[in-house]
């Protein structure tokens, strides 16, 4: 009998699903997120915004409900490298490589997502995994209690590890075992109070840096947020607010524009959790830890290169003459700097496509009557014959990644700048290379145009 296997896309969105209904208990806080994004979405498709935003029906406007991201930080190479061959049998791979170091932030990260177009419609899970830099303890000693304590944890189950053997040399789950997966591997990313060291050494670790203590600490890599997709952050931002959860003042990333381009992101401070740190004396210390957060997002258009460049660079700008401060006393003067600086950037889809700033995906919007072999894409376009829609952004920006794990360490935590991170070492450690985003977006928009182009053409042949 030939092997049925679950689809990987099937597996990502179980998957997707148990981890919101986990944190969701977990950080009661959530659910106000995703009730407020759900009316937000529901509003922005119901109102004139839609028709601006121009996401493609089914593939774009189906899969928001169900959008989100998490994050999880890891302490070893070994840890690293298993997650990848977990997250690759639910059809997630590595994409980009963030260099955190500029930020004082002890870590280097990469997303696990879908990839091609059919899966990212299906479901587009992703997970910003950020590897621990143990290198940047300066105490020795304190070093290498920390490295003992990493290479004695397991944060695996036995039958996850089993579970993703037997996907890999099968090709696949079948349905039982697909179940049986995402209940083993939701428990790598559960909360646990229980610390894994005493809280002398979880407080050594806290002064280090806060993000050490809380790899280090604790029996597994807890997923410190999950992130549904608004279509309106700023209506988004201002519903938590009426809520009273204690929203950064910003929202990081570009600012609000009739097209959205790339990621703008907000979030709420970290929850103060209870934790029991185990005493030598066999008793139990109570303290607390604050790891968990609540963020929200704006997709908007992926940009190319050359748009990232001018992206980067106009971020750069603003930030060289204003820093938004962390207590929201400059947060207007910060916004309205971003709304002038961005001016630079075209407004319009077209106006994007034609600048070569940004990635679209082709549709006909209308047969042409006539030849059209010796037309451009611009006089399709024009023509009527083309439509654009926007590639949706994937990925994630180092600038406010770094403005997100800050927030929620606190300033106390805002130390020196650390040596620059390596590309090289964070694929060593997880076993494979990290994709390029561009080149991923690049695809999908020479795709659809040569699939509209070869429809085009044969409509001409039989006409
Ligand atoms: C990850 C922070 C980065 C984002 O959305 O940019 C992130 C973390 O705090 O572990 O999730
Ligand atoms: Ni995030």
């Amino acid at each position: 009998m030939a092997a049925r296997f679950a689809n990987p896309d099937a597996i990502r969105a179980d998957f997707s699903a148990a981890m919101s209904a986990m944190y969701r208990s977990e950080v009661p806080a959530y659910g106000d997120l995703l009730e407020i994004v759900e009316q937000t979405n529901a509003e922005t498709l119901g109102g004139a915004q839609a028709a601006v935003l121009n996401l493609t029906p089914d593939e774009d406007t189906t899969r928001i409900s169900q959008e989100r991201h998490g994050a999880i930080r890891l302490g070893t190479a070994q840890e690293l490298a298993m997650m990848a061959r977990v997250f690759a049998v639910m059809g997630m791979y590595p994409v980009g490589y963030y260099d955190l170091s500029a930020a004082a932030v002890p870590v280097h990260s990469t997303a696990f997502r879908p990839v091609s177009r059919t899966a990212l419609a299906a479901n587009p899970f992703r997970v910003f995994t950020s590897l621990l830099r143990l290198e940047l303890i300066a105490d020795e000693a304190l070093r290498a209690q920390a490295a003992a304590i990493l290479d004695g944890r397991q944060i695996f189950t036995p039958n996850a590890i089993a579970l993703t053997q037997k996907a890999e040399s099968a090709g696949g789950l079948s349905e039982q075992d697909a179940q049986a997966f995402v209940a083993e591997v939701l428990e790598t990313f559960r909360w646990h109070a229980d610390a894994c060291v005493d809280i002398q050494t979880f407080e050594q670790l806290n002064d280090t840096h806060r993000l050490i203590a809380d790899v280090v600490s604790f029996k597994g890599p807890h997923i410190n947020h999950l992130t549904p997709r608004t279509l309106d952050i700023d209506a988004a931002q201002a519903g938590m607010i009426a809520r009273g959860l204690p929203a950064k003042a910003v929202v990081e990333g570009p600012p609000r524009r009739e097209c959205p381009i790339l990621l703008r992101q907000t979030s709420f401070k970290a929850l103060e959790e209870k934790v029991n740190f185990p005493s030598k004396d066999g008793t139990e210390t109570i303290g607390s830890h604050t790891a968990r957060f609540g963020e929200i997002e704006q997709r908007g258009v992926a940009l190319t290169p050359k748009g990232r460049a001018l992206y980067d660079q106009t971020l750069a700008a603003v930030r060289a003459e204003i820093l938004p401060a962390s207590d929201g006393t400059n947060a207007d003067a910060y916004m309205a700097a971003l709304d002038q600086a961005f001016q630079v950037f075209p407004d319009s889809w077209r106006a994007l496509y034609d600048e070569g700033l940004a990635h679209f995906k082709f549709s006909i919007a209308q047969m042409p009557s006539g030849k059209v072999d010796d037309m451009s894409v611009s006089a399709l376009l024009d023509a009527g014959v083309l439509g654009l829609s926007p590639i949706i952004y994937e990925d994630f920006l180092p600038v406010s990644a770094a403005g997100i794990f800050q927030s929620n360490l606190g300033d106390a935590a805002a130390q020196d700048r650390h040596a620059a991170s390596s590309k090289s070492a964070f694929e060593a450690a997880l076993g494979a290379e990290t994709a390029d985003e561009f080149a991923l977006y690049a695809q999908i928009e020479q795709e659809s145009l040569a699939t509209c182009l070869d429809q085009i053409r044969k409509a001409g042949q039989s006409a």
